[in-house]
């Protein structure tokens, strides 16, 4: 074990036994056993890789919601094969991840085949990060880019009002000399667990995050949060890529746009019902040369000009350190989780 400074008031736990105590944690509290094991090795994921605004920070809000009765924790996603190089899934109001995980395999045979192959679900709640649904595309050999919409909280460009959800964009593609190349992003100028998490700590935020209740901006995440909203990241380019997110997330698959339904109907929902778009492709059927070669060369030069580290590496380099030494939680969410797996 390294001498790497650990909180006296803290738990280390390794990613196996995290994993299963959260498996636990969501068999107890309504969902079906696989639905809970693929949302432990997700949220686990998270939390191991220093993705803090979608690990164990969310346990409270799928819980809350599978109490609600707003998301189905049971149910089995409905694939549909509708084309040479198209997969539909209903999620039927369950979690999206399940769904990724029913079509998968069918996905990678279509885009093999074909050359290019999507997935379009709907129906579905996605309350995670999004690089665990493109990473592992990236480490068959295979180029994937993922979009999922979420909740009302992001004003357009020169609007007036919140429509978009925080909607992210994630990406995974090969590379010869390391681990794949994943950037995943909100395209609001901050997640809005970010902001959650700010307003937990009492920090102020950079300037041109969100705007207040009556749309004057604010470095308050408590004022975003309190009627407020954000702002999409760089201006019109952002915003002109949150509705990108919104037509592939929901015009394309069936699923709703961030506006269109309400979680305030139904105390205690939290996860947004929306719809999620996976596109997978074969760069073996590209005309140019290796294409993990090709981006390796790619990688080399961005270095070469002073890029300090690629997306993705900040995970990465937490993930060795975690899986090295540990997980470390705070002792009050260690408690917190263990009786939550025993109550
Ligand atoms: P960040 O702004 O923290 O990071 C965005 C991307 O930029 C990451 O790939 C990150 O890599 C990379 N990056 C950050 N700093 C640098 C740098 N200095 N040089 C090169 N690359 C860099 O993410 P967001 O706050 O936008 O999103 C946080 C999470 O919230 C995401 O996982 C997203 O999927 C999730 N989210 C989920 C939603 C949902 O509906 N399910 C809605 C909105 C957000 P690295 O990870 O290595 O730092
Ligand atoms: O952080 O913006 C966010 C988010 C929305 C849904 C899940 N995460």
């Amino acid at each position: 074990m390294s001498s790497t400074h650990v909180p006296v008031d803290s738990q280390t736990i390794s990613f196996g036994d995290l994993t299963e105590l959260l498996r636990q944690i969501f068999l107890r509290h309504g969902t079906s056993a696989n639905v809970a094991a693929v949302l432990a090795q997700n949220c686990a994921s998270a939390e191991r890789d220093g993705s803090h605004s979608h690990g164990i920070f969310r346990i409270k809000g799928y819980l809350s919601s599978l109490a609600a009765g707003w998301v189905d924790g049971r149910v089995v996603p409905q694939v549909e094969d509708v084309g040479a190089g198209f997969v539909r899934v209903d999620a039927g109001g369950g979690f999206a991840q399940p769904a990724v995980q029913a079509a998968k395999a069918l996905l990678i045979e279509k885009a093999r085949t074909a050359g290019i192959a999507i997935l379009a679900i709907r129906n579905s709640h996605h309350f995670a990060a999004l690089w665990p649904d493109v990473e592992p595309f990236a480490q068959e050999g295979l180029v994937a880019l993922s979009v999922v919409n979420s909740m009302t909280c992001v004003v357009p460009h020169d609007a007036q009002a919140p429509l978009f959800g925080t909607n992210p964009i994630a990406f995974a593609a090969p590379r010869a000399g390391g681990q794949p190349i994943v950037f995943d992003m909100a395209t609001s100028a901050i997640a809005h667990g970010d902001v959650q998490i700010a307003a937990r700590e009492g920090r102020t935020l950079p300037p041109g995050m969100g705007v207040d209740r009556a749309g004057q901006p604010t470095r308050d995440p408590a004022a975003i949060l309190d009627g407020g909203a954000l702002l999409p990241f760089g201006g019109y380019k952002g915003s002109a890529l949150s509705m990108m997110v919104e037509l592939l997330s929901a015009a394309l698959t069936g699923g709703h746009f961030s506006f269109e339904f309400d979680m305030s109907t139904r105390p205690g929902a939290q996860t947004p019902w929306t719809g999620q778009t996976i596109i997978v492709i074969d760069p073996d059927k590209g005309g140019g040369q290796a294409f993990a070669q090709r981006s390796e060369e790619l990688v080399r030069q961005m270095y070469r000009v002073g890029q300090q580290r690629m997306p993705g590496d900040r995970r990465y380099r937490q993930r060795e350190k975690s899986l090295q030494q540990g997980i470390v939680l705070s002792a009050q969410d260690w408690v917190w989780l263990k009786s939550l797996a025993h109550c």
